[in-house]
């Protein structure tokens, strides 16, 4: 027990209560044949809720909390501790964590090593007392002035192989806490000028790293998931990783599109243009669809603002694409989201969490019952019910050419007439459950 959250008790679901409860979070309650915590798994983000600080551009920390500046083990223990209140207050069953949110770094590998690992131990026997399973583990390979030029990309071969050692040592802790999946996101692969980088090179670098990381978890046996998590732009102006497409591409050129899967967050989504929706829907058309984070940017200021969720129509829209793609299987739906700055009290964090299960329940019911009712589905498949004639389908299949259609179109005067696409009355659809 840090005490740290000890004013806080364990929230319930509580429909009528006015004060800190779920008014919609009931991890029984079955929805589409799960119960409602399995079809959702949320994960706390160790690095936001126990390490951000609450510092901007203009001015440093704002926070107080015991354990800052975390700079010794002590610290870091003391940071343990109150997290696993923290999370035990919750309920929630994951969380995750990169090694620099949960131990000071050292100087040198093996000691950086060999902090993570007594840090884990404690995990381990907070896990097997009752606390949370592990989503994913990864590691932070951005915050280090080493990496600036990037790591797996960098142009220095030693900071790759610093990197290599880093991200193994990391797989491996996440292995021994039965972690569901580990998750790469290129912090700074990507590059801030083209007139000192060779982007070729650069990704065939990053190629190289992840084919490494997948050899090395089937050879320690991890059958967890790994996880790519796209985001255009920022810490680098151009980063590799841009958005689901991309990294499709990306992984198929390197042969590894049937080894990695995809951590799609809201925020990242936004600033590369699209919806999160859209990101999850090509994911899922793709083959690799896998799991989320879920936080928001603010629409009006174009940077990564990692906010709590609170939106329910967007997020129903998000849980549609997810329970159409077969819901969660390693994934899970991760809160990368800090407070704002000025949200100083340990309340502050239990409630944003709090909201944000709520949100994330709201819209999950919500997508349930439109995929349940089938009507969504159902227009959708009278705008492609065109294809089920067997000549639609022969043209798609081996025996057709460009010249056979071609030449049948032509005989039967083909003069194709447009149909409505009724957006307006999907749309109107949509708002009927939400
Ligand atoms: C950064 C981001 C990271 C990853 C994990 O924008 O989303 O927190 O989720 O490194
Ligand atoms: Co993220």
């Amino acid at each position: 027990m840090s005490g740290y959250f000890d004013s806080i008790s364990p929230l319930t679901f509580d429909p009528d209560s006015e004060g800190l409860a779920f008014r919609h979070y009931d991890p029984d309650q079955m929805v589409m044949g799960k119960r409602m915590e399995d079809q959702l798994r949320f994960a706390v983000a160790y690095w936001h809720s126990f390490g951000w600080e609450g510092g901007d551009p203009f001015g440093g920390r704002t926070f107080e909390r015991p354990w800052f500046p975390a700079d010794t083990m002590e610290l870091a223990i003391m940071r343990a501790d109150a997290a696993f209140d923290f999370f035990r207050i919750l309920g929630v069953p994951f969380f995750c964590f990169h090694d620099h949110d949960v131990r000071p770094e050292g100087d040198s590998l093996a000691v950086s090593r060999d902090r993570l690992n007594r840090i884990a131990d404690i995990f381990a026997e907070k896990m097997a007392n009752g606390g949370p399973r592990l989503l994913w583990g990864t590691a932070n390979l951005f915050t280090n002035r080493r990496y600036m030029a990037g790591a797996a990309t960098n142009p220095d071969p030693d900071v790759f192989a610093y990197a290599a050692a880093t991200v193994r040592d990391c797989l491996e802790v996440t292995h021994r806490l039965d972690g569901e999946n580990y998750v790469l996101w290129g912090g700074r692969e990507g590059y801030e000028t083209l007139l000192n980088t060779d982007p070729g090179q650069e990704l065939d670098h990053m190629g190289r790293f992840l084919s490494l990381v997948v050899e090395h978890k089937h050879k320690i046996g991890f059958k967890g998931a790994i996880l790519l998590e796209p985001k255009p732009q920022e810490p680098t102006k151009h980063q590799y990783d841009y958005d689901v497409a991309t990294v499709y591409g990306f992984l198929k050129r390197y042969g590894l599109e049937n080894e990695v899967k995809l951590n799609i967050e809201q925020g990242h989504a936004i600033l590369a243009g699209h919806s999160f929706e859209h990101e999850l829907a090509m994911a899922n058309a793709l083959g690799i669809f896998g799991s989320v984070d879920m936080n928001r940017n603010d629409y009006q200021s174009g940077w990564d603002t990692d906010q709590f969720p609170n939106n329910v129509p967007e997020i129903a829209l998000a849980y549609y694409e997810i329970l159409k793609a077969g819901g969660f299987a390693s994934g899970g739906t991760n809160f990368d989201a800090r407070l704002r700055r000025q949200s100083l009290d340990p309340v502050d964090l239990v409630a944003a969490h709090a909201g944000a299960m709520d949100v994330c329940a709201r819209g999950l019911k919500v997508a349930a019952a439109m995929l349940e009712d089938d009507k969504l589905e159902a227009a959708r498949r009278a705008r492609y019910a065109g294809w089920q004639r067997p000549e639609a389908q022969a043209m798609l299949g081996a025996g057709s050419s460009l010249e056979s259609i071609a030449d049948k179109a032509m005989a039967q005067g083909l003069d194709p007439q447009p149909v409505s696409g009724r957006q307006e009355i999907l749309e109107n659809l949509v708002n009927r459950y939400v």
